[in-house]
């Protein structure tokens, strides 16, 4: 509905900041920025990116029960994984949400949302930078090599999203954490995008 231009970005977060606890807001801050700072690396829209990395968790605070019944009564499809790790379902709630609640309705910003848990094959920039800004905004310490992807995701992006869709995957081997389809397709596009060059 609105032009992207219109919108005011910290109007925004003071909605925002109530559906969320303190620790999901800082982080959520700190998505904003990094999407922002990979934009201007990577020369993506710094408008979208700053707004895709502002929403990109705004339904990770509801409670599983109920993002399990606001998919259903919206006919967001869930799939088994999903069912079984409803918080996967954070990522297309959140896209409903930016669009119903916080009145995006730009494509771009939205598959942003949508793809930033799982990733996705063929990821756009934008895509890829909420993707990875998620992993290595300031605030995260507990991933493994952080260091490392940090500084790869401002040389090479999609060498830095093979490397973080490889440690998403140990991780979840190590648990027992199913992997959805869609993570596993990502991690073999990347993989194989980096190793072809
Ligand atoms: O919402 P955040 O915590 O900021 O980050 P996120 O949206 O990337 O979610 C991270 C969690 O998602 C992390 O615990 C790993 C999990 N995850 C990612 N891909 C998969 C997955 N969990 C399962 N079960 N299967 C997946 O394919
Ligand atoms: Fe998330
Ligand atoms: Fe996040």
């Amino acid at each position: 509905m609105e032009d992207i231009n219109e919108i005011n970005i910290p109007k925004l977060a003071r909605k925002l900041k109530k559906e969320l606890d303190d620790d999901r807001y800082r982080h959520t801050l700190g998505v904003m920025y990094t999407s922002a700072a990979l934009a201007m690396r990577y020369g993506a829209d710094m408008k979208k990116a700053q707004l895709a990395g502002l929403l990109h968790d705004c339904a990770k605070c509801i409670p599983n029960d109920r993002k399990i019944r606001m998919c259903e009564k919206n006919n967001i499809p869930i799939t088994d994984i999903e069912r079984e790790a409803p918080s996967l379902l954070h990522s297309k709630l959140g896209a409903y949400l930016a669009r119903e609640n916080y009145g995006i309705d730009d494509p771009e910003i939205l598959s942003a949302i949508t793809w930033h848990t799982t990733g996705r094959a063929e990821m756009t920039l934008l895509e890829k930078i909420v993707f990875e800004a998620d992993y290595i905004e300031p605030m995260r310490w507990k991933a493994a090599n952080l260091d490392e992807i940090r500084q790869m995701a401002f040389t090479d992006l999609d060498r830095a999203v093979y490397m973080t869709l490889n440690d998403t995957l140990r991780y979840l081997e190590k648990g027992s954490g199913k992997i959805d389809d869609t993570t596993m397709a990502a991690y073999e596009y990347y993989r194989d995008l980096v190793s072809s060059r």
